[in-house]
């Protein structure tokens, strides 16, 4: 192993020969790349093998999720094993630019948003703990597409992150596993007991790709994201199809088996049910399950299974993964010849389950014929659950029928899957205070009279190491500096920083810094897409998946109020400001690709009106991902968290930039409303319905947006250019928004909180003039963002859900 420049050199070259066998001279940045991952897995391996304790006593925690968002990992790693800066020096020595190779690595798009980004920071956190927390997903061919803006519409193009090989996984062909589909079952009958053979089904195998996520400071902790592949199974039916020159067959069913993993759904918000998609969901699953299972067996001892629940917790992340529940029931019914009874004890103490959205149309459902048809005896299982749960419910709730009627898992026709994770799973979590109170009080009321036990919060929380320590080193430096290098430990120990808020000089330091990750921005947005931005003027952001209930067009209302301001009171504007905008839509979302064809349409329109230039500016960066959030979070100003108050489950945006020292403009929604707690409301600025004042709007049938319209000039102004040739004749095209407001109610109350949206980035704009108040309000997000490291949530998880132990690193948190 190197512990100096010299021994990394020697060690790198030896890697270059080994893996290329050529030299720097013949080498390409990619192989330069390949071969410094080469030499940071095996310093992970050796580590590995020489530490085989690990602080949860041998419990094992699995994530399963369909959505893995880990984004880059080169430079992470580097910075966890603290050895960028002799990486960085060595390599220039070798007249390698480390940059260039950080910039060969691509970021896996293995996940829509805040799900799956969560579930890479729960990833990070549970190795810095010390905790045996591994992943299980999908190794998904093509990711989320990459977003293109051409004439500024958005255009979809695949995302074939593997196209060059992935140096970070290691493929485990001796660990594949078969995962059946269709078929039949036959059951029999012995000494009385039902033995049921799962038989005639359609076989696909299922290899795993092993990724090691490392954790800061702490390399004896090694953890794994198995990621699993589809393939055919060369089988005798394979090859008679060939042989008999019956090619077409062949190789359709090649191509429907690979199918399975081949491209993530792009949708974070509503569940076509479609076939691939159930398939993809059991496909996890099963290899998953299987596997834990089996190495478990070998680990404990061959009749250790009574114990199982003791000793290794599947967490279900959102329902996605639900089918772990029947597929664990069917692995100790059938194989392991258990009866129902304790495997169902056993499965509901292993299984926990967190839901991440109250929307309805994101909650999953399968339809009886489909999953009858695709997993014959999963379906048989979930339907003996049900059968069970509803005796259950019957002498529990004899007289309630509202309860029995709001809790079946079967119901007009489908499957309702976060149903059958309620009665299948030992605890059940929402993601921020408000989210939890909802699904007790609203969306999962009559569950919540039946399970209250299993009802409990776990607000999110991001790694501060990638948002903050990596992505943001300039501040990182002064922050450590200041208090010292614990807050990387223990990111409440950024607490300390308030003995700053009144220190003028440092105040300027920090102000400095958020200059140069402004221009930094700049830069490459100058180089990336050929923008020009302004860094002296406040960078107002909102980046996150476009969506009605984010309420992007809250914020180009707002803009275009600005804009017709400037136009009539040419002195309105205190300050030049630029809006930036990115996220993706969903390639079948109309409603959100109109949202960004008007963003980019007004961008266009101001830039071209020689009246506002220097003012104001709007831009729309392509193709929002892992990698471009950790340029945008350390740049913002300003944080827009403007969701309408009910809708964002917890939000996870909000918490980089506040921990990157943005100040918030957002509504009471998801863990704004902790963020709120945490900085205290005059540090934050909230404004619009509280999530109580829309319940109970929505609960009598919506508000008049009419009303709104006549009685607000502004608004009326605004909503009329929507709709009029104001963007020179795409009043048709923009029509889709003017309806949403005007003629289906304004579901998500735009034009309700549009005053008092205003209002609150008027008192910003002015805010901003005074330097020392707005830096001390920065100062104070950074500092009080400890609780939001993932670190806290992880800790929770740990205790009250797996109940685990954890490494503790002197937590004044
Ligand atoms: O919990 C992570 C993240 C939350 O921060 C967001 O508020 C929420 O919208 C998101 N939910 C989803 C829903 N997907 N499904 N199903 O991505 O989860």
């Amino acid at each position: 192993m190197f512990t100096d420049k010299e021994s990394f050199k020697q060690a790198y070259l030896m890697k270059l020969i080994e893996g290329e066998g050529i030299t720097t001279e013949e080498a390409t940045s990619w192989d330069k790349f390949v071969a410094l991952v080469m030499l940071l897995k095996e310093k992970m391996s050796y580590y590995r093998a020489v530490n085989k304790n690990s602080i949860s006593q041998g419990k094992q925690i699995y994530y399963f999720s369909m959505e893995f968002l880990i984004g880059k990992l080169l430079h992470n790693y580097l910075v966890n094993f603290k050895i960028e800066d002799l990486v960085r020096e060595a390599l220039l020595e070798l007249d390698i630019n480390l940059d260039d190779l950080l910039e060969q690595e691509a970021d896996p798009g293995l996940g829509n948003g805040g799900l799956g980004r969560l579930a890479a920071c729960f990833l990070d956190s549970m190795a810095f703990l010390g905790i045996d927390g591994h992943g299980n997903g999908i190794r998904y061919k093509y990711g989320l597409f990459e977003q293109k803006i051409v004439s500024g519409n958005q255009v979809e193009v695949a995302d074939n992150w593997l196209k060059n090989g992935y140096p970070w996984e290691t493929r485990k062909s001796d660990k594949a596993v078969i995962v059946k589909y269709r078929g039949t079952v036959r059951t029999e009958f012995k000494d009385g007991q039902a033995i049921f053979y799962h038989e005639n089904y359609e076989p696909v195998l299922a290899v795993p790709y092993d990724v090691p996520i490392m954790s800061y400071d702490n390399p004896r902790y090694i953890n794994n994201l198995r990621l699993w592949s589809a393939e055919t199974i060369c089988s005798e039916l394979d090859l008679a199809c060939f042989n008999r020159g019956d090619f077409n067959q062949a190789t359709s069913f090649r191509s429907e088996v690979e199918a399975i993993s081949y491209i993530l759904y792009p949708d974070d918000s509503s569940r076509a049910g479609r076939e691939l998609r159930l398939k993809q969901e059991y496909f996890f699953v099963a290899a998953g399950l299987g596997t834990i299972v089996r190495s478990y067996k070998k680990k404990n001892g061959l009749n250790s299974l009574h114990d199982f629940s003791r000793r290794v917790s599947v967490h279900i992340n959102d329902t996605h993964p639900v089918l772990c529940i029947p597929e664990l029931m069917r692995i100790l019914i059938d194989e392991e010849g258990m009866g129902w009874d304790e495997a169902w004890n056993i499965t509901v103490n292993t299984m926990s389950f967190t839901n991440h959205t109250i929307m309805p149309e994101a909650m999953e459902k399968w339809s009886i014929d489909m999953v009858q048809n695709l997993l014959p005896r999963i379906y048989m299982i979930i339907e003996e659950i049900d059968r069970r749960f509803k005796e259950d419910l019957k002498a529990r709730f004899m007289d309630n029928d509202q309860v029995k009627q709001n809790t079946h898992i079967f119901k007009d026709g489908y499957i309702w899957m976060a149903n059958l994770a309620i009665v299948g799973s030992s605890s059940v979590n929402g993601v921020a205070q408000l989210h939890t109170t909802i699904l007790k009080n609203e969306v999962f009321k009559d569950y919540y009279r039946v399970f209250g036990y299993k009802f409990n919060n776990k607000t999110n929380g991001v790694n501060h190491r990638r948002f903050l320590l990596a992505a943001n080193p300039k501040l990182s430096h002064l922050i450590t500096e200041a208090i010292g290098p614990n807050w990387k430990e223990d990111a409440g120990e950024l607490k300390k920083l308030h003995v700053l808020k009144n220190d003028q000089s440092f105040l300027e330091q920090l102000a400095n810094v958020k200059f140069e990750n402004k221009c930094r921005l700049a830069e490459k947005a100058k180089l990336k897409y050929g923008l020009i931005l302004d860094p002296s003027s406040i960078f107002d952001i909102q980046v996150k998946r476009i969506h009605a209930y984010k309420r992007q067009l809250l914020n180009v209302l707002k803009i275009m109020h600005l804009y017709n301001k400037c136009i009539n009171e040419p002195d309105s504007l205190s300050c030049p400001q630029t809006f930036i905008f990115g996220g993706k839509a969903a390639p079948g979302y109309h409603y959100a690709k109109t949202v960004i064809k008007l963003i980019n349409v007004l961008s266009k329109k101001i830039e071209q009106d020689p009246k506002v230039k220097g003012k104001l500016k709007i831009v729309f960066l392509e193709n929002f991902n892992v990698s471009q959030g950790e340029l945008i979070y350390p740049a913002a100003d300003i944080s827009e968290q403007i969701s309408t108050a009910s809708k964002e489950a917890s939000g996870t945006g909000n918490m980089k930039f506040m921990m990157n020292g943005a100040l918030t403009l957002g509504t009471l929604d998801g863990a704004n409303v902790e963020i709120k707690e945490a900085v205290g409301e005059e540090n934050i600025f909230i404004f619009g319905l509280t999530a109580e004042q829309v319940l109970d709007y929505s609960r009598s049938g919506g508000y008049k947006p009419w009303d709104e319209y006549h009685a607000n000039p502004d608004i009326r102004t605004c909503v009329d250019q929507l709709n009029s040739d104001f963007f020179d004749n795409m009043g048709e095209e923009f029509r889709t928004l003017y309806d949403s407001l005007m003629i289906y109610n304004d579901e998500f109350y735009i034009l309700k909180d549009f005053p008092s949206y205003l209002k609150m980035h008027e008192r910003l704009q002015a805010l901003y003039h005074t330097p020392k108040d707005w830096n001390k309000i920065s100062l104070l997000n950074i500092a009080n963002s400890g609780i939001f490291s993932s670190d806290r949530t992880i800790r929770e998880y740990a205790d009250w859900i797996w109940k685990i132990r954890y490494r503790t690193v002197n937590c004044i948190s």
